[in-house]
């Protein structure tokens, strides 16, 4: 087929297929959200009536709305039952505690069909993507024949020396052909970010055998997350021990679980930790708060590096991982500099179904990312995925290079790093010294990049010098 037919197939497909597709499922998707915030509300006003003292006798002096803002004063002498919509016109009268079990099968059914919508909803936004970056490449194509065909016409059409057409024509393609490239490197100007609508359904729910099996799920958005955002590098508080320990109820080891509900992620947070006191409990202070309003399950380890040695950050998080392991049986990790702080509550710290780079706005690089494959920081990992890829190298002893590392091990398992919307993916930097960088960590890099020999959690040597559970965090005192 030729490629301008194939485009415009490609095109129609797009347009007047996948997108109407689109549509529809968003608006049912809409019509699900309003059908369970209001067989929610029913619930909660039922629960009301059921607890209110004194309602089954005396009734209920409620206000009616007759339409355009009026409303009457009405008075139900009779809470004991209720008239239910059951669809198709259909109403059926039924105690209090009959309206209740009918709504929860009721709203039970209608996530259950929510959650259908969103995964069709994905695979279609994945369709759409496809046939998207197939239109550029094929717009490409046709892009470089016109040009060759005109440059042809020209030097039909012109007599000058055609050698130096053909030189001049060269260099130009060679330029038209790296601007893009070089942009697309260094310049993240299109990143397909996670938005912020699509976060709960790109999360990958791993719970441990540990979960308490007698409560209900906690909700998919937690009730407690906060949408305005105070934290900047200068107002970052530290609080005694005592009062993090009270206020979030975290257990030995930093460990700490929704009470009323049970969480849909277990997550364990680990933090490569050298001298920086001050840091880390400014991290622990704000970070128990904010994990626990996401209600997850989780354990903050920090691993201290003793002795001499250039601080070794990526080995410290395979000494993270591997003792941690032995702790509990977790699926997801987050491997997390001391002096990061997430500014926005729907950053769930949860393991996406990619491996995720935590911030796409940082404010010391005024809230944009220096390159496009930059992993430093904080990324989140499925344990799967850190196994495939043997952890992190132990290679990289000072500043810089091992992220940049841990991105190749990505790829090479034919994976891609994603992140959420910047306007969610937004973090503070505590600030600090700039570290000396590595001399070595391109050759470092240069040589991982091509060696056959395994490093990482196969190779992974180190003495733990101390192992402890302490009030806020599981310690892990290593030399490397
Ligand atoms: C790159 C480093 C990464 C580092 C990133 C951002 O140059 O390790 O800068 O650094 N890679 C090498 O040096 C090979 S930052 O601006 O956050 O200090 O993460």
């Amino acid at each position: 087929m030729a490629s301008n037919e194939k485009l415009e197939k490609y095109e129609h497909y797009l347009n007047n297929v996948l997108r109407e597709d689109l549509r529809l499922i968003v608006e049912e998707r809409e019509r699900l959200y309003e059908d369970i915030a209001a067989h929610s509300q029913l619930r909660q006003t039922i629960t009301c009536i059921l607890e209110a003292p004194g309602c089954a006798e005396e009734g209920l002096r409620t206000q009616v709305d007759l339409g355009s803002n009026f409303y009457v004063q009405a008075h139900v002498p009779d809470t004991s039952r209720i008239f239910i919509n059951i669809g198709l016109g259909f109403h059926l009268e039924l105690t209090l505690q009959e309206a209740l079990e009918f709504l929860d099968k009721k709203l039970a059914i209608l996530n259950t069909r929510l959650a259908d919508s969103s995964k069709k909803s994905a695979k279609i936004k994945g369709q759409i993507k496809f046939f998207y970056e197939a239109i550029k490449e094929l717009q490409g194509q046709q892009g470089v024949i016109a040009y060759c065909a005109t440059m042809v016409e020209l030097v039909k059409s012109v007599n000058v020396n055609l050698a130096r057409v053909w030189l001049v024509s060269s260099l130009l393609s060679i330029i038209l052909w790296l601007v893009p490239l070089l942009l697309g490197k260094y310049v993240d100007i299109t990143f397909p970010y996670i938005h912020r609508e699509d976060i709960m359904q790109e999360l990958v729910g791993f719970v441990g055998p540990t979960e308490s099996q007698n409560v209900d799920w906690c909700p998919i958005v937690s009730p407690l997350l906060q949408d305005t955002v105070h934290l900047m590098s200068s107002n970052v508080e530290v609080l005694p021990e005592e009062e993090i320990v009270k206020k979030s109820d975290v257990q030995e080891g930093g460990v700490s679980k929704p009470k009323s509900c049970k969480s849909r992620y277990q997550v364990v947070v680990v933090v490569p930790y050298r001298n920086r006191s001050t840091h880390l409990h400014q991290f622990l202070t704000y970070m128990h708060p904010f994990l626990t309003r996401q209600q997850l399950h989780y354990r903050i380890v920090v691993v201290e590096q003793s002795g001499e040695a250039a601080f070794n950050r990526a080995k410290l998080f395979n000494i993270g991982f591997t003792e941690t392991l032995k702790l509990d049986q977790v699926d997801c990790f987050i491997f997390h500099d001391v002096d990061l702080l997430p500014r926005h509550d729907y950053n769930i710290y949860a393991c996406t179904h990619n491996p995720r780079h935590m911030y796409s706005a940082v404010d010391i690089f005024r809230y944009h990312l220096p390159y496009r494959g930059l992993a430093g920081g904080a990324v989140a990992l499925q344990r799967s995925h850190i196994l495939a890829m043997d952890g992190f190298s132990n290679r990289f002893f000072g500043w810089g290079g091992e992220d940049d590392d841990l991105n190749a091990r990505i790829h090479r398992l034919g994976l891609v790093m994603v992140r959420f919307d910047p306007a969610v993916a937004s973090y503070v930097m505590l600030t600090h010294k700039s570290e000396t960088p590595a001399q070595d960590r391109f050759t470092t890099l240069w040589e991982n990049s091509r060696k056959v020999e395994k490093d990482g959690l196969s190779t992974l040597e180190y003495k733990l010098i101390e192992k402890k559970e302490k009030p806020l965090y599981t310690l892990l005192l290593v030399s490397c």
